[in-house]
């Protein structure tokens, strides 16, 4: 019998099991790949690479690491990042108790966590810490006849390890949102002929990616914890000054010069970040949206193409806003071909590749599907969690996921989940709200010293109606977007990341904590 499972060797679980390990808890961490890693092991495909700047996407916990690790771009690609990981579990020595190729299906409380494998294996524990992340379930493919398919097909969230070369293939991208959005530049680049299937086009701003200089990684290091101390009290975990002026409030000029500096500044919060109320107020938003069309227009030489490569259906920032690598000026290429999927739909994946409603084919040697993920709650949802009295975490949250914080649920004691739905996670800097939920989490259990711990239900109703609250208060709401569940056929439509932002988050769930884990009940 452990102390602890953790679910997942992602940046959530491997940090878990860091921090529960120095407690002195027997810790196991079961992981479904064959590497550690989570998200940066399974996203392979070419051109992926993180947007928050790797200075910032990376762990705060450990001072040494910080200083010894140096990072060579602005936004480290895939195998950087995953090779961080991997000397992170090699330096805390966390491979040992770390199961790989191991897959957790069921999990069922019984006064302790009993935890069965895909192979049939049970092993038991006191808490369960579920580090699946947030974007770890690839959403299948949805059109009819893959499997009649004789060319070579792939998802962007499984993407092979040694790669797929497209060198004078004719390649089909379908989907594009961030991971669409990068890899289609570098594609084009090796493809014979690249179809590109969009449905909705997507805000994206340039990353301005490069090397970093070394005296930027000196003076990083020199000030790293002014730096990280910042990315937690501000709201979107990236570290910037907040802003203090409505868009409405300033002129045109004084915008548009504002906004200029945003979009060559390469970062999510380059332009978001500009002024208070672009995710609250539409007239605000439509400011910054119209910018970044402006700059489509310029970028794309083709009139129609612009258009349809500019998003409208959706407030700027109400999808995460993708960061890319030359993405619009691909269309400019003889060799790339852009297909609106939204007027004509793709009806059937054909033998030769595919077809559209309308009647239109597509012959394709490789498909690339970048559809997305069952986001937020599908790799909860997939393990068969059932709490006290036998309740199934999947039945429970059937019209939508219902935590306490993010953190715990309601009828199922000693489940914890880190960046869980209700708390700031997918609107973040993911590895500071990571960071913020396990330290939390130790901490709560070096307070319980074993004893049980279970979110009441009250509270949970209060947290869910804040975070209803404070979602409605946006223009979240307003898109389709997979924050909203609206990406997966059938999945009830709800806001489910909390937006009060990770500095507010931080306080209230510090103050829970200081109350003796207010909204917990605490049983030997
Ligand atoms: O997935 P998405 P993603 N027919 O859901 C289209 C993070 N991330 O993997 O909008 C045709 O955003 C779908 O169209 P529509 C980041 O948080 C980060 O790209 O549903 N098209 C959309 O265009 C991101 O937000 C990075 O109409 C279909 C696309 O597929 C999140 O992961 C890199 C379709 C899916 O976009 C998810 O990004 C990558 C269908 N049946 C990912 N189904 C970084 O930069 C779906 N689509 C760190």
């Amino acid at each position: 019998m452990y102390d602890a499972i953790i679910v997942g060797a992602g940046l959530s679980g491997l940090y878990a099991l860091h921090r529960l390990r120095g407690l002195g808890l027997r810790v196991k961490v079961f992981e479904a790949a064959e590497g550690v890693g989570g998200t940066w092991h399974w996203n392979r495909y070419p051109g992926a690479r993180c947007d928050v700047e790797s200075v910032d996407y990376s762990y705060s916990f450990s001072s040494e690491l910080e200083q010894e690790w140096d990072w060579t771009e602005k936004y480290a690609g895939q195998p950087e990042i995953l090779a961080y990981l991997e000397h992170v579990a090699d330096r805390f020595d966390l491979r040992r108790d770390i199961r790989l190729g191991t897959r957790v299906v069921a999990a069922r409380f019984d006064g302790g966590w009993h935890v069965t494998t895909g192979t049939g294996e049970r092993v038991s524990a006191r808490y369960l810490v579920m580090a699946t992340g947030c974007l770890s379930v690839p959403k299948p493919v949805e059109a009819d006849g893959l499997a009649s398919f004789r060319g070579e097909w792939h998802h962007t969230g499984r993407w092979p390890h040694e790669g797929v070369d497209f060198t004078g293939r004719r390649v089909g991208v379908v989907g594009t949102g961030s991971s669409g959005i990068q890899s289609i530049p570098v594609i084009a680049e090796q493809a014979g002929h690249l179809m590109v299937f969009q449905r909705t086009p997507n805000f994206s701003l340039p990353a301005y990616n490069g090397p970093l200089a070394p005296e930027t990684r000196r003076a990083v290091k020199a000030a790293y914890g002014r730096r990280r101390s910042l990315a937690r009290q501000t709201h979107s975990g990236i570290p910037a000054e907040p802003a203090v002026h409505s868009a409405l409030e300033v002129s045109h000029e004084e915008r548009l010069a504002r906004y200029q500096a945003g979009w060559e500044r390469g970062s999510l919060v380059g332009i978001l970040g500009a002024y208070t109320d672009l995710l609250i107020d539409r007239a605000a938003n439509d400011t910054a949206a119209e910018f970044v069309r402006s700059k489509i227009r310029e970028l794309v030489e083709d009139p129609a193409d612009a258009e349809l490569l500019s998003p409208r259906d959706h407030p700027f920032g109400t999808k995460r806003p993708c960061l890319d690598s030359g993405y619009f000026e691909t269309f400019n290429r003889d060799d790339v071909t852009l297909v609106d999927v939204r007027e004509d739909p793709i009806a059937e994946i054909t033998a030769k590749g595919l077809r559209t409603t309308g009647g239109s084919e597509y012959e394709l040697d490789t498909l690339v599907f970048a559809t997305g993920f069952d986001a937020m709650t599908g790799a909860l949802t997939a393990v068969d969690i059932r709490g006290a009295d036998g309740r199934s975490l999947r039945e429970t949250w059937e019209a939508g996921p219902r935590t306490y914080l993010g953190l715990g649920a309601a009828g199922f004691p000693n489940l914890f989940t880190v960046t869980g739905p209700g708390s700031p996670s997918v609107l973040s800097n993911m590895v500071v709200s990571i960071e913020q939920h396990v330290d939390w989490i130790a901490d709560c259990l070096a307070f319980l010293e074993g004893r049980t711990i279970e979110a009441t239900a009250a509270a949970q109703e209060a947290w869910m109606a804040h975070v209803r609250e404070v979602g409605a208060a946006t223009l979240y709401p307003a898109a389709d977007s997979w924050y909203m569940g609206a990406n997966v056929p059938g999945k009830p439509r709800v806001f489910m990341p909390y937006a009060g932002g990770v500095a507010l988050y931080r306080q209230l769930c510090d103050e829970v904590a200081a109350k003796g884990y207010e909204g917990f009940a605490i049983t030997r």
